[in-house]
């Protein structure tokens, strides 16, 4: 690493300890972006990069509730209002058993990029809390986002910032922080996104980041003269992202093979078609089930506590969650002849992973590109949420085609390196751009 880069890295570190995940972002950043900065020193004098890794503001909060035995539960809630620069602050929020400060810190910088990168005029922020939703009634789901949002209501706003789903956050979850949202503030805004399609919700949302995931995949066969017609893939997760992923590379004449949960990997050597998605759909979604009953019903293979890394595949698509493809599972898929990975997921290949792949010549896109599909159509929604309306099926699909390509060529503009595009330095250098110059028309902000 440049020494100039080291020792910036070492002073990020310093000041945010015991946030490894944060470090790996940022670094992945820096090391993008610290050519390019030479070039353009104006950046280095306006202080851009101490401004940019620090968040606006971060709110921590105490989430009491009450589980269905009448027992008292506390939870950590979090926002990071990471930046606003070219928008009101926009991300997920994320229950699960891990969160951290760290890693919501991680997710909100790659977010910030990531917006950058739709077009779209959002700033970046995330959030989420310590709560575990698996095993929990949906009364207590409930009585848990109650409290959650009583507490976040009051730190945001349609144009202040806009939560979104993330991992553990779906549908329901959305539901039950909309209306108490609702009850407390008596409005009716455009105040969260991937809300219900009948009380202001997007045609297209829930479907967005795996459709925009495949889009961009297309467009990088379509650069070689290729497509995803007839190859194999590997997905892993079996959740949101990763069913809608699925969904469209069965549309666009592709196979995919496996599934996963964090308990393991299903390998279904037939093609998991979209009969066989309904059932996971609804496994999922509806029966809040494990993944290894799909082997059980379609008799497919289950490998426990597995990833689908070491499964003979053309593309492979990480679609869980941070650092799920390490060294060996590169490895093992530049051996089985993998050509392309997208991240579906956000960071969820490690960094000598990343190595491995680029060495190698695979088509890497990295996630705040790939995935940048699902926040993209949230931008979508506040549009139609602000003009009371509602538009179709067709017209946010296109739309959602269009910012897919526009990434794409993003990437291929600041990226191209001979022979080969540097898909992370493309969007990181794109995505840093137009963030750091507003930042510069603002002032000292
Ligand atoms: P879901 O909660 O719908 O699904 C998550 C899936 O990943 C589940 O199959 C889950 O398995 C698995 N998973 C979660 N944590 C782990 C873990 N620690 N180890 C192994 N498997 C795990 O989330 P999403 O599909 O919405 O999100 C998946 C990824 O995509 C995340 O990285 C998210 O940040 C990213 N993303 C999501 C967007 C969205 O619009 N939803 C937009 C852009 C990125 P299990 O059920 O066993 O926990
Ligand atoms: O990581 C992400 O981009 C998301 N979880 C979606 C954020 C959003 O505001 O739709």
């Amino acid at each position: 690493m440049d020494n100039s880069l080291n020792n910036y890295m070492e002073k990020v570190i310093s000041r945010n300890p015991s946030q490894p995940e944060f470090h790996q972002a940022v670094e992945e950043v820096l090391e993008s972006i610290w050519p390019f900065l030479k070039h353009n020193p104006h950046y280095i004098h306006a202080n851009i990069l101490d401004r940019l890794v620090e968040p606006e503001r971060v709110l921590m909060f105490r989430v009491p509730w009450k589980d269905d035995k009448g027992n008292i539960q506390v939870n950590r809630g979090f926002r990071v209002e990471f930046n606003s620069a070219i928008g009101p602050y926009k991300g997920g929020l994320r229950f699960h058993p891990s969160v951290n400060l760290g890693i919501l810190k991680f997710l909100g910088f790659e977010q910030v990029f990531k917006n950058s990168l739709t077009t779209l005029p959002l700033g970046g922020g995330k959030g989420g809390a310590d709560f575990d939703p698996k095993g929990k009634s949906d009364s207590e789901v409930m009585s848990f986002c109650q409290s959650f949002m009583t507490e976040l209501q009051r730190h945001i706003g349609p144009y202040t910032d806009v939560p979104a789903g993330d991992i553990g956050v779906g549908g329901r979850e959305l539901g039950f922080l909309f209306g108490q949202y609702k009850r407390i503030r008596n409005e009716f805004t455009g105040v969260l996104t991937g809300k219900g399609i009948n009380w202001g919700g997007s045609l297209i949302r829930p479907e967005a980041t795996g459709y925009g995931a495949v889009y961009f995949a297309e467009e990088m066969f379509k650069l070689k003269g290729d497509s995803i017609k007839d190859k194999t893939v590997a997905i892993s997760g079996s959740g949101n992202v990763a069913q809608y992923a699925l969904e469209k590379i069965n549309q666009l004449g592709g196979k995919v093979v496996t599934l996963s949960d964090s308990s393991g990997t299903i390998y279904d050597k037939d093609g998991i078609d979209n009969e066989k998605l309904e059932y996971v759909i609804d496994l999922k979604n509806n029966k809040r089930g494990r993944i290894k009953e799909y082997a059980d019903q379609y008799n497919a293979e289950y490998f426990e506590s597995s990833r689908p890394w070491n499964i003979k595949c053309d593309v492979a698509i990480p679609c869980a969650t941070q650092n799920e493809l390490e060294l060996q599972d590169a490895k093992n898929l530049v051996a089985n002849g993998c050509v392309c990975v997208v991240e579906g997921a956000n960071m969820p290949t490690s960094p000598d992973a990343v190595e491995v792949l680029l060495e190698s010549k695979v088509l890497f896109a990295p996630g705040k590109a790939a995935n940048a599909g699902g926040v993209a159509v949230s931008g979508l929604e506040m549009s139609q949420n602000s003009i009371f309306a509602s538009w179709s099926r067709q017209e946010v699909d296109n739309k959602l085609k269009n910012i897919m390509k526009n990434i794409h060529q993003q990437c291929v503009t600041h990226g191209t390196e001979d022979d080969y595009i540097n898909y992370i330095r493309g969007a990181n250098i794109a995505g840093f751009i137009k963030v750091a110059d507003s930042m510069l028309d603002q002032g000292v902000v």
